[in-house]
Order: C-alpha cells, then structure tokens, then sequence
C-alpha cells in the first residue's frame, strides 16, 4: 500500500520508486522492485502491457530478432514453459508474451493504465521526485525509472490540410486495436522504413489499390520466416543458462549463425564473392549480412559491392525495370540504417493494385479534403497511412516536461544534443533513471536483453544508495563530457554517423543531428557501466540524507 502525502492543495501518492511504462523493461523493473520489497507503482499511458508491442499493431509488425533471443531471462520456468510459434515473432505473439508475464508475475496491480505522466519535477528540499499525470493524479518517490521506450513518439510531418483529410488517417504506431477495413478502398501509404516495409504486402492483399510515397528506399532482406519445430526450441532451452551468458558478451546482445567470414571482400574472386554473399543473403539476418565480411561497414568501396549485390536482387525482384530502380537505394551505404527485413515486399510492387510514387523528386505538399497532392500530382485516397517514423530515443523523456535542480529544464539541457551518462542518467536531474536512454545501445543491441541487464544496474545502484543513506545521486557535467567523448570516438568509425536517419535524429526537422545511440557494443557499454558501480560510484554527485531530528 502506497502513502499519501499533502502536496500543493492535492494529495499525492507517495512510493519508493516509481517507473514510467509497463514495456518489458518497465515490467521488470517493477517484478525487481517488489522482490526486493521495495514499494514501487507503474505508470503506463496504454491501457495494457507491451510498451512497442502494444502500440504497434499494424497489420506485418514483426521483430527483426530471433524470438529465442528476444525474451527474458530473469526467469527460468519463464524461459523453459513459454513456447513460441515463429522464428521473428508477430506483434500479436509478442503482446500474448507481455501478457502472460504481467499475469504470472501478478504485476498488473500495481500497473495504473490510461496514466500518462505529463510533469516530473525534482524536489531539492526532499530530493524527491514529484510526478505529476495528464489525468490529475499526482505521485511523490525518491527515484523515478523512466523505461520510456526508444520509439515512442510518433512523427507526422506537419503538412498543411491534415485536418481537412475526410478519409481515414492512421499512423501505424497507433493502429486501432478493432483493426482497419481497408477491403477495396483507395489507399495511400507514406513511408518505407521498416514499418513502411513491413505493411506493404499485408495492405496490398486487401486494398482495392494501394499507392505507397517513397522518399528514400531501404535495403530490405527477405525475413525466411519459418514456424518454429519443437526440437529447435527445446536445443535453445536446453542451452538457455550458458547462451543468454554468451548473448551478454556480443556486440549487439544477439547471437548469429555461423555465416560470417573473417575476410576482407577483396580477398576473394568476383565469383568466391558472389557465392558468399550468396550464403549470407539466404542467412535471415540483416545485422549478420552486413557482417559478412570484415571491411564492408569500413570500406566504401567494399560497402558498395554489398550494396549492388542486394539491388541486382531488387532488380531481379521487380518486373518493372522504373520501378525497380527506384526502390534501389543508391545515397547511402548498406548498414548506414538498419536492414530490414521482409515478407514479400519487393515482390509486391509487380501487382496490379500497387504503385510508387517517388516523393523525393516531387515531395508531398499537403493533404487535401480527398487525398494527397504532390508537387507533380493529385492522389484521390480512402485512407492515409503515416508509417513516417518516431522522434526516436529523446522524444520520450522530453515530452514528460522534465524539471531539475535549480528549475533547469531538460529540453534545455539537451537543446544540443542529448547528454547522459551510460544513457542511464543526466547531470542536474538527480535519482531518475532511463532504460535506453540515448547514449546507450538501446536499439543497436537485442533489447530485451539488455533492458534487464541496465535495470539491473539501476536497482543495484539504488541499494547502494540506500545502504549508505544517500537521498541525493547523480550524473556530473564532466562524467557526460567523458561518455559524449566514447560515444563519439566509437561513432566515428561506423557509417551511422555519416547517414540520415533518426539514429541521428535526422527525421525531424530542427533536432540536433548526432548519433543518438552508443556504438561501440554492448559488452564494452556493460563494462563502463559494471565498472563505475564497482568503484563505488566516484565521481557522481552525491548527498547524505539528512538526519530527522
Ligand atoms: P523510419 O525508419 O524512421 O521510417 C520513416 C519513413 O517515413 C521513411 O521512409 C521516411 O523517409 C518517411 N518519411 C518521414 N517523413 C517524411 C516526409 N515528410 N515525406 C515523405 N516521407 C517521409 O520509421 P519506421 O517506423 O519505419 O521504423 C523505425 C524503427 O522501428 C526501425 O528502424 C526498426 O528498428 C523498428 P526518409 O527515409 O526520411 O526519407
């Protein structure tokens, strides 16, 4: 049972931690919390558990992780009862998972849903959190996990006339949960992310006619998605201790199959080449085949043979030699985005009812009563879907209108730029704690996986902080000068750095552009961080808490 507390005219609920979001690193969180005894509530905005999982429900959602990997570990029983029916598993599985965690581990009673938190001020009298909700409710705690999600924030460009659309418009991020009729309706598809990807084939099956804008296409490969036999998922529960301890030491927290060469491209002949690219391209991971050799995420030259390698296979794909072209990326290197993977997309533009419109050449203007209009032409439409991505990896925690010590905003502490430490914290917003926040592999490394692994870094930093009777605890401008500088360094050798997408923020017009995740692996992050908790936290900004007289 929570206290109550008299706080400005209101009473406020009064918790030892409270976590924000019941995604499945927010779900954890609160199973440790109430382990270990602590008095812990979960605010979630949805009205159920899943985080990414529970909002994204357009028809295809898939994750493009291996679902034996892309589960907890914490638990035991859980890993070796929970069976899974396909290799990527679909949006509907992944919510099922969700679900039954939240049952399991009887978490829903102290998840409040349709709770969004709209005001996390700090308390310096108290060094307090108050946390306030877009419904009225007000909580006080001394630490706050924010497990706010990377992709959380939908992004609709700001086109004039989108209220003035009289079809339907969804973006794919909040897709109703009755689902979309979209049998022989007109429809219009904006976007070719992995999202954009991912609806294509599914909209194209029903829609009377589907047009999908393009600005920039992505290199797809095909997912190979397969129904999972009994013997493959009783082979991995049978090795889940010492895999998931395997899993820990890699650079992306996944596991790969043994596809990878240990060469430069230029080691081989044209044709040794093509038969390894081959192999690598029937191999159903995106992270593996750029992997496939050792120079192509380095190399622009070697980059490039990858990258023709995928568009001849577009092109030996797509009937329609225009078409074709068009949905070949050609202004930015293979890698330079994450890969996608998919069930069938190129294939679906050889259908009758399917069209691309390059909308870098004559980009969108605005959104009429009927459809869309571009600088070149009208498109009269049934139904708009945006697919046009997030405000990735910061729009989670800026929105919540974030106040610190001294009243400083974080909108503007990170006015430039995001600065953190480990991506766990930020200097002047002491005792709150993000899960992949931005600065920390978050969608660069599996992250089920490694949610776990940083929530539990932050329970073991909240003991510490009340085994030594410390209120007050926090990052320092010259510990986030120290990460931005790692992150930097490892930034700059890799190809995200140097391509737009909303790994760098580039998606949304006036974000600072910097790479908004840490590159430099999942095993050198855990060792930053494993080594500040062993060295007892020096250099963070601490406080004694002081003494009730
Ligand atoms: P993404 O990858 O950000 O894709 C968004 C798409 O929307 C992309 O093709 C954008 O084109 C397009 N977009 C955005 N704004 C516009 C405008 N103004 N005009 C035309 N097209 C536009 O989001 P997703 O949801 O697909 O994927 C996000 C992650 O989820 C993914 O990486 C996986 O990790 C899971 P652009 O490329 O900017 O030219």
């Amino acid at each position: 049972m929570s206290t109550s507390t008299p706080e400005a005219g209101r009473t406020a609920e009064r918790f030892d931690v409270v976590v924000i979001g019941a995604g499945f690193s927010g779900m954890y969180a609160l199973h440790r919390l109430r382990q270990q005894g602590r008095l812990a509530v979960c605010l979630e905005a949805g009205d159920g558990v899943g985080g990414t999982w529970y909002w994204n429900r357009y028809p295809g959602a898939r994750v493009d992780i291996e679902s034996m990997q892309y589960s907890y570990s914490f638990d035991d029983d859980l890993q070796q009862e929970w069976s899974w029916s396909e290799h990527f598993s679909p949006q509907p599985d992944l919510e099922a998972y969700a679900n039954h965690v939240a049952d399991r581990f009887g978490l829903r009673e102290d998840i409040r849903f349709e709770t969004r938190v709209d005001e996390l001020t700090f308390d310096e009298s108290a060094d307090e959190w108050h946390v306030g909700t877009a419904s009225g409710e007000r909580f006080v705690a001394r630490h706050v996990i924010a497990a706010t999600g990377s992709l959380d924030v939908s992004n609709v460009p700001d086109w004039p006339g989108l209220d003035r659309f009289r079809g339907e418009a969804y973006h794919t991020s909040r897709w109703p949960k009755e689902g979309v009729d979209l049998a022989g309706k007109r429809v219009g598809l904006i976007g070719t992310g992995s999202t954009g990807i991912q609806i294509t084939p599914e909209v194209a099956a029903v829609a009377e006619h589907l047009t999908v804008f393009q600005r920039t296409p992505n290199f797809s490969l095909p997912s190979r998605n397969r129904k999972l036999d009994a013997e493959y998922q009783q082979e991995w529960k049978a090795n889940y201790p010492e895999r998931r301890k395997q899993i820990l030491g890699t650079h992306g927290a996944v596991l790969m199959s043994n596809v990878a060469e240990q060469r430069s491209i230029f080691d081989y002949t044209e044709e040794e080449r093509e038969e390894v690219m081959e192999r690598a391209w029937n191999a159903r991971n995106g992270l593996e085949f750029i992997r496939t050799f050792t120079d192509t995420s380095s190399d622009p030259k070697a980059n490039e043979i990858l990258a023709e390698f995928v568009r001849n296979k577009i092109r030996s794909m797509v009937h329609d030699p225009e078409t074709a072209e068009l949905l070949c990326p050609k202004t930015y290197p293979i890698g330079g985005k994450r890969i996608c993977i998919d069930s069938g997309y190129y294939e679906t533009f050889n259908r009758d009812n399917v069209s691309l419109v390059d909308v870098r050449t004559h980009p969108i203007e605005e959104v009429t009563e009927s459809g869309l209009r571009t600088s070149e032409s009208e498109y009269d439409l049934d139904v708009i879907i945006f697919a046009t991505g997030f405000d990735a990896m910061t729009g989670s925690m800026l929105r919540m209108n974030v106040t610190g010590v001294e009243g400083a905003r974080l909108a503007d502490h990170w006015a430039d730029g995001p600065r953190t430490v480990f991506g766990l914290m930020t200097a002047g917003f002491p005792n709150l704690f993000m899960v992949h926040g931005p600065g920390s592999p978050s969608v660069l490394a599996q992250m089920i996986t490694t949610g776990e692994w940083q929530v539990d870094w932050i329970l073991r930093t909240i003991d510490h902080l009340e085994e030594n009777e410390i209120s007050r605890f926090g990052a320092t401008p010259a510990q986030e000068s120290e990460w931005a500088a790692e992150v930097d360094t490892t930034a700059s050798r890799t190809m995200h750095s140097r391509t737009d997408s909303w790994y760098t923020g580039a998606n949304i017009p006036g974000k600072p552009r910097a790479l908004l995740m840490y590159v430099g692996g999942f095993q050198r992050y855990s060792d930053w961080c494993t080594r500040a908790a062993d060295e007892g936290y020096t250099g963070f900004e601490k406080k004694q808490r002081v003494p009730l007289t």
